[in-house]
């Protein structure tokens, strides 16, 4: 019989592997480094793995990425070829994210930071209040989760744009795309939400050329940033200046370039950076393991597998 192994060493395996069994009753679940016969393995799911394991299963015919974006999978050097790579494209993933965004969103909208201040001083004092409408946010990556994100913060009346390479029809949300979308996309947004994979093209997008070309002509008196994209992304010294001068009014951060984020960043202590601990949309066992288990399904009956990593993209 043919065996299925999670390859997580920075993960507790135990959730998963009891998750995965629920999920598919007849399935041999394995955790790495107890694999027991490699010529068994014919799929993988994976976080982080370690260089040689994947490539040490002679018979794996598919891997599964145990989130949504794949640079952890594709950062293997021995990552085997010509096997396809499944991504995660889940409710309740997309759910959780867009939790995030819309409570940043709002908490930023609603300045709720000067509020928890004023609080702390046991100050009475309020601040101008605007419009959802007088805002606009503009999520860079318009996929799976910058669509379900775009769609609830439309709902809520805030005034929203997309950008992602190939334009997108998403109904009260305006797209930009491409390179030579960029300039008009950023000129109109107050809050920048980045949802983009983590790919060479995006490495260090979110750095101060890019953030002086946002709006400042919006109610909060300067653009916000969030990001729940990939730490790579963001030049995070970049950062804390654009915050020191102006540049950027606030920012809510959920990756960093090294994870945990050390405790010498000044990130961590600045009165307008909201940081959560790449908590933005946790992959859920359950969930997870019912979708891959449904993917394999699928494979075994013949069909094509879903949401395969396209390795040129390179997401
Ligand atoms: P998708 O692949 O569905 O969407 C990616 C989007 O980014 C697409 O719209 C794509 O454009 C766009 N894009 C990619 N490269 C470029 C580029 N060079 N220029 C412009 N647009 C680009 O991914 P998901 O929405 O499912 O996930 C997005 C990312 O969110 C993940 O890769 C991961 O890094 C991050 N994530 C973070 C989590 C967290 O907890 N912080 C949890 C889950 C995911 P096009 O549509 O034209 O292809
Ligand atoms: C993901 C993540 O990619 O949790 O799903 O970062």
């Amino acid at each position: 019989m043919s065996a299925f192994v999670f390859v997580t060493p920075t993960w507790p395996t135990a959730p998963w592997v009891s998750a995965m069994r629920k999920a598919a009753p007849n399935m041999d679940v394995r955790a790495w480094p107890e694999v027991g016969k490699v010529e068994d393995i014919a799929y993988a799911a994976a976080w982080l793995p370690p260089p040689n394991v994947l490539k040490s299963f002679p018979r794996l015919k598919a891997i599964f990425s145990l989130g949504a974006g794949v640079d952890a999978i594709l950062k293997d050097p021995t990552l085997p070829q010509g096997l396809p790579i499944v991504r995660v494209n889940d409710a309740d993933l997309t759910n959780r994210m867009s939790e995030y965004i819309v409570l940043h969103v709002l908490m930023h909208h609603r300045q709720q930071r000067r509020l928890d201040a004023s609080q702390a001083k046991g100050v009475w004092e309020g601040f101008a209040q605007h419009a959802a409408g007088d805002l606009c946010v503009g999520i860079m990556g318009l996929g799976v989760l910058g669509q379900d994100a775009a769609r609830k913060l439309a709902m809520m009346g805030f005034r929203v744009r997309g950008w992602s390479r190939s334009p997108k029809n998403v109904a009260g949300v305006e797209s930009f795309a491409g390179a030579e979308g960029l300039d008009a996309f950023l000129a109109g947004t107050d809050i920048l939400v980045c949802l983009l994979p983590a790919t060479a093209e995006t490495d260090g997008i979110l750095n101060r050329a890019l953030f002086a070309r946002l709006s400042r002509k919006g109610p909060l008196g300067g653009p916000v940033l969030i990001n729940a994209g990939r730490g790579r992304q963001q030049n995070e010294d970049d950062i804390l200046a654009c915050l020191e001068d102006g540049t950027l009014l606030a920012a809510t951060l959920d990756v960093f370039k090294t994870e945990p984020l050390p405790a010498s960043s000044g990130l961590w202590r600045h009165p307008r950076v909201t940081l959560t601990p790449h908590a933005a949309a946790d992959s859920e066992p359950g969930t997870i393991c019912a979708y891959v288990a449904g993917q394999i399904a699928r494979f075994e009956k013949g069909l094509p597998l879903e949401n395969l990593v396209d390795l040129k993209r390179g997401y």
